[in-house]
């Protein structure tokens, strides 16, 4: 093989690599093999130019090894799990997601999928709840839990974003999270919203006798962040609410060794700047391992449906693109076996309302997490019928009773497949 294919072994079989699927666009006039070549040393040990010292054996070792070329563009390429530190997530990706996206020879590039060897899983924590844990803090035993984002998104202030958690936990939703853009803004700091609407979440148990959690967000500096998760842990908080994209990879991490009673909660607001070009960037599938892997228990997929899957479309053309997006693979795969890294509890939200509830469950299961904010907040009978009518659409599902039937003798559910449907 010449010199310019040093990354390329087509008869290689990899041991204990970390294993990355990539979708390669070459640059003009360059060829796949060339290109393929290209991202694996630029990814792994090499630069534009030949440097004498690259030829060290003892480096050659730590080469990335295309072992796999499509046609199509697909190539696998292997890492040697020694080009990393092992436990350090912001290394890994400067490495498999860094400057290969921006380099000349691929027009685009996607990174699609991973697979991570036992040295690299075995070094992470992963979720300190997962599903199982976050059903026995929620004493929800087989059903899908349902949530609720208090809206408008911003700018009510603490007394009504209270209100609205405890009209929402009073009508069935089990959780209720802050918006991933609000933190600390002066019309609704953070302390004051921690206390207030955990109140109401305590006044909501007693009531409903049913467990009711408060998703408040901490993202900030990291410094911050974690003064803000001690301060929910203090208050008997159940969880703490992360963007993880937005805050970044080290925060989590950060967040996660602080290792809190309480669960995590994966809000992935930015993450359509990697994962919505199908042909450039890094997929959800992806992201989804990591934040995994560093130990977040729930964190949100999509739907297939929805305001952020672009626009509606009949049941029927979104059953095929379910498959498309990737949200099944996603919701699927959070909870492929790590050994002992717990499964993460998938969460699908946006632009939902109970009228979607069948599909949702039909396509994602039951070990699930249904938000709605408009879809709850904007019941033309208020917040809490809005939730009434999600947990009614649930209990449809499971006594496998059609929406439409379920809603005769159920009026906020009635209501809203009027107003939705
Ligand atoms: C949904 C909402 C969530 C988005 C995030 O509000 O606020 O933050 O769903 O998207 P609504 P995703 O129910 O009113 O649309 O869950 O895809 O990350
Ligand atoms: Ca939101």
């Amino acid at each position: 093989m010449k010199k310019e294919f040093d990354f390329i072994d087509l008869r290689y079989k990899p041991k204990n690599d970390l294993i990355c699927l990539f979708k390669i666009n070459p640059a003009k006039g360059l060829s796949l093999e060339k290109a393929a070549n290209i991202v694996a040393l630029e990814s792994s040990t090499g630069t534009w130019t030949e440097v004498e010292k690259g030829e060290l054996d003892y480096v050659k070792k730590l080469r990335a090894k295309v072992f796999s070329i499509k046609k199509s563009g697909w190539i696998k390429v292997a890492y040697p799990q020694e080009l990393f530190e092992y436990d350090n997530v912001p290394n890994i990706l400067s490495s498999i997601a860094g400057n290969i996206f921006g380099m000349k020879s691929v027009r685009t590039i996607r990174l699609e999928d991973v697979s991570f060897p036992k040295s690299i899983l075995e070094s992470f924590k992963g979720p300190k709840y997962g599903i199982e844990g976050i059903r026995k803090i929620m004493k929800i035993k087989s059903r899908p839990l349902v949530g609720t984002i208090i809206k408008p998104k911003l700018g009510l202030n603490t007394k009504h974003h209270a209100q609205s958690a405890y009209e929402s936990w009073k009508g069935g939703c089990d959780i209720v999270k802050d918006d991933e853009n609000l933190s600390s803004q002066k019309f609704n700091l953070f302390e004051n919203r921690l206390a207030k609407t955990l109140e109401m979440a305590d006044k909501a148990e007693s009531e409903t006798g049913e467990k009711k959690s408060y998703l408040v967000n901490v993202t900030a500096e990291t410094k911050e962040m974690l003064k803000r998760a001690q301060l929910v842990e203090k208050m008997g908080g159940k969880y703490i609410m992360i963007d993880i994209i937005t805050s970044g990879w080290a925060a989590v991490q950060t967040l996660r060794e602080a290792n809190f009673k309480m669960a995590i909660h994966a809000h992935r607001a930015m993450h359509a700047a990697f994962d919505r070009n199908p042909e450039h960037g890094v997929s959800m599938m992806v992201l989804a391992d990591f934040a995994r892997l560093i130990g977040v228990d729930q964190i949100h997929i999509g739907t297939g449906i929805g305001k952020l899957e672009g626009k509606i479309k009949d049941i029927q053309e979104i059953e095929e693109d379910i498959e498309k997006h990737k949200v099944k693979e996603t919701a699927k795969r959070l909870a492929q076996n790590w050994g002992k890294i717990k499964p993460v509890l998938a969460v699908s939200s946006g632009g939902l309302h109970p009228g979607h509830v069948p599909f949702l469950i039909k396509h994602l299961g039951k070990d699930l997490v249904i938000q709605a904010g408009g879809g709850i907040h904007g019941h033309k009978f208020g917040t809490e019928a809005g939730a009434i009518a999600m947990r009614q659409a649930v209990d449809a599902v499971l006594k496998k009773i059609p929406l439409k039937k379920y809603a005769k003798n159920h009026v906020e559910l009635e209501e809203a497949l009027e107003q939705w449907n």
